[in-house]
């Protein structure tokens, strides 16, 4: 089942992916509405991706539950929900900036047993299957993921974000001042989804961030795990309070690391 729930993120996902790259204009895009902030941006075309998805997705699984980031959640019967970001790093996409994807999971009882991110601009895929692992897909073909061991502590790539909320913000960047002379250094990309995804090819050490919603991290967190990485909150499972990602060996003293910076 998982695999078929795949095949369906993966099928809608490219779908999706191609509208949003097709209909982008050229320059900045005009932002629509902002949500938890005066920052907190969302434009018709994140609209219509959602649309989009659920319309493909439900069309062939009525029954299924459906929850995005821009519309309004659906309750299903079946015990399979849909996690959807329909664009995940909006602001990048306002601006042009070519990093941002389309982020499909389906949970099953409440558990995620696929995950699907595609990176719109570059086409590069993330996938992946509870229990069967995690894949990378580009132009040469399909690569199974295994994150690669980590360097010392001092020597990590920091993967971060911060959130849409002044107050936040402010805290999250004294914690990171605290962090960033203990690092090798930090990539704030924008992209929650693509940026666990590079923790699992390597790409980065870590990553942490305050305010993640299930739909930025759902696909990506399976992608990451299934290829051997540890992911916690602050106290127990990811949240929107905070999530971390690690190789685990590791994860134990970077989790402290974040903890004892003020994260
Ligand atoms: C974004 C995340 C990013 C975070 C931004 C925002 P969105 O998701 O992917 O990591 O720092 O604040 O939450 O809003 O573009 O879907």
């Amino acid at each position: 089942m998982s695999a078929n729930l795949l095949a369906l993120a993966s099928d809608v996902g490219r779908e999706s992916a191609d509208f949003v790259r097709r209909t982008r204009p050229a320059g900045r895009v005009d932002v629509a509405a902002t949500k938890s902030s005066p920052t907190d941006a969302v434009t018709e075309i994140d609209r219509a991706s959602e649309q989009l998805i659920r319309e493909r997705i439900l069309d062939l699984r009525p029954d299924d539950g459906f929850v995005g980031e821009e519309g309004r959640d659906i309750l299903g019967t079946s015990g399979v929900e849909w996690i959807v970001d329909p664009i995940d790093g909006t602001v990048n996409f306002v601006y042009d900036i070519p990093c941002y994807a389309v982020s499909i999971a389906a949970a099953v009882d409440g558990t995620v047993e696929a995950g699907f991110v595609i990176d719109v601009p570059s086409r590069e895929e993330w996938s992946a299957v509870r229990g069967e692992g995690s894949w990378r897909t580009d132009g040469d073909g399909q690569h199974r993921l295994t994150a690669p061991d980590p360097p010392v502590l001092g020597h990590l790539l920091v993967g971060t974000g911060f959130h849409y909320t002044r107050e936040i913000r402010t805290k999250q960047a004294e914690a990171m001042a605290r962090m960033l002379p203990q690092v090798r250094d930090i990539r704030r990309t924008g992209s929650a989804a693509l940026n666990i995804c590079d923790v699992a090819a390597g790409r980065l050490d870590v990553y942490v961030e305050q305010g993640l919603m299930p739909w930025d991290r759902a696909a990506a967190g399976l992608v990451a795990t299934e290829a051997g990485l540890v992911l916690s909150g602050l106290d127990g499972e990811p949240d929107e309070r905070l999530v971390m990602a690690a190789h685990p060996a590791i994860s134990e003293e970077y989790f402290a690391l974040v903890r004892a910076c003020g994260f």
